[in-house]
């Protein structure tokens, strides 16, 4: 088994014994060095009383404050580089909600673990040296295309970089230049999907086989569909641009939970209200702590993720730890009528009355300080056709699958087809218009 594992992917098989340790001579240097450099981190430092040495076992790590996204904005746009800038050759950029972008930064050394750990991750997944991948995630301040090209040029993929959008072209070229593999969002790959089903191609005549998608939450009902209407096998690629980009984790053949790569990134479950750091099992948000970045290392960033860590060991031989898909963001949470709704929920529900994956948005408004939803589901061509009665059947199960899934009646309108916009990157499933005093009617 050794003679077939990349260099690379040495980490993934480590004895936990030989992980841990590794571990904790990376995070005292972490933490170390945001120590000498980064002042913010001084200063919550100083006033727990803390040193770096008091970090001596792995569990020390809670005893750190966390950083929040907000540190990352007060201290724009380089206040938390831990590098001077003349070491820093790359930098990205999130967009946020609101106002500025969080800017991220990548020493050489930084982009060399990047690319590794997404080789890894394409590894994982099953592609190899000779695969021709289609980069469709965006090129750019956004991490998702460059980080996925660093990785598959280090594979000895061919990496074809068409970035996101232009549908017409993805289809001619994953029909005419071979593509074996993908990536791109769940999201736009069924949008593909829909596109090359009415271009008359079948996915029979094309070589793809493989897809790593991510970027956004998908659920397993939303694989099921890409998987059967595509023929090729989905994969789960995490990652954020505050930890790298890409290439956090990735599931492997097993597709049964995330792997991380833990010889770069220390992963705890906390509880979101309590702080609390909770056992293996128990659901709350990620919290991430970077192993080996230079130029912008995180200790305990709060990714506002939801998952939980995966007590067992995974079939696959990777000592790695696993964490579930994650399931939804902690600020994505809609409370309605006093019920936590998760988006993921309601797409559960749709695709358990629907085989194909119907295009849907949330639309939340607020009544008399109350918020309301209201879930939209386009209609496909052919059931447009169909009679009222047959539509009003539709829109009476989709209305009970959601009430059956999050307990709370839901008003389900049927819109006609092609009129909710798709995306080409992460696609924008909740439409807020709290703030604009509207009301559903
Ligand atoms: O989305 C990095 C990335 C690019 C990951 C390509 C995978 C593939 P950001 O734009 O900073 O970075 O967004 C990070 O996206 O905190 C999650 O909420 C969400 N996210 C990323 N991957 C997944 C996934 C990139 N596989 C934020 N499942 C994260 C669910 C995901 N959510």
């Amino acid at each position: 088994m050794e003679y077939d594992i990349h260099p690379d992917c040495m980490p993934d098989y480590l004895d936990p014994g030989e992980l841990r340790a590794l571990q904790l001579a990376r995070l005292q240097a972490t933490v170390q060095r945001c120590f000498d450099n980064v002042d913010l981190f001084r200063q919550r430092m100083n006033e727990r009383g803390l040193t770096p040495g008091d970090i001596r076992t792995l569990d020390d790590v809670s005893k750190l404050p966390f950083t929040q996204k907000t540190d990352l904005r007060d201290t724009y746009p380089y206040g938390l580089f831990a590098v001077p800038m003349k070491e820093v050759v790359r930098l990205h950029a999130s967009s946020g909600t609101t106002g500025k972008p969080i800017v991220v930064g990548y020493t050489k050394d930084d982009l060399d673990v990047w690319s590794s750990v997404v080789l890894r991750s394409f590894i994982a997944a099953g592609l190899h040296a000779g695969d021709v991948l289609q980069n469709a995630y965006g090129y750019g301040l956004f991490t998702g295309g460059l980080g996925a090209h660093g990785g598959a040029e280090r594979l000895g993929a061919a990496v074809i970089p068409i970035s996101g959008g232009n549908t017409d072209r993805q289809i001619m070229v994953m029909k005419d230049f071979g593509v074996t593999a993908i990536c791109c969002t769940p999201s736009y790959f069924i949008h593909l999907i829909e596109k090359v089903n009415a271009s008359g191609i079948s996915f029979k005549d094309l070589d793809l086989k493989i897809g790593v998608f991510g970027a956004e939450p998908w659920t397993d009902a939303m694989r099921d569909y890409i998987q059967r209407e595509s023929g090729i096998r989905a994969f789960d690629i995490y990652g954020l641009s505050e930890i790298i980009g890409p290439g956090v984790g990735i599931e492997c053949s097993e597709q049964s939970g995330i792997h991380i790569f833990e010889d770069h990134f220390l992963v705890e479950i906390v509880d979101p209200r309590t702080d609390e750091v909770l056992p293996a099992g128990e659901e709350g948000e990620l919290v991430i702590t970077t192993l080996t970045k230079q130029a912008f290392p995180m200790i305990r960033y709060r990714t506002h993720d939801i998952t939980s860590i995966v007590p067992e060991r995974c079939a696959c031989g990777r000592t790695l730890c696993r964490i579930n898909r994650i399931r939804s963001r902690s600020d994505d949470m809609m409370v309605i009528r006093g019920i936590n709704v998760f988006p993921s929920q309601i797409e559960s529900a749709l695709l358990s009355v629907e085989e194909k994956l119907p295009h849907y948005q949330i639309l939340l408004t607020r009544k008399s300080g109350l918020d309301q939803i209201e879930v939209q589901v386009e209609v496909t061509e052919e059931m447009f056709g169909d009679r009222i009665r047959e539509l009003e059947t539709m829109q009476k199960n989709l209305a009970y699958a959601i009430e059956h899934t999050i307990g709370l009646r839901v008003p389900v309108r049927l819109v006609e087809p092609h009129t909710i916009a798709r995306s080409e990157g992460k696609a924008k499933r909740i439409i807020d218009k709290r703030s604009e005093g509207e009301e559903i009617r």
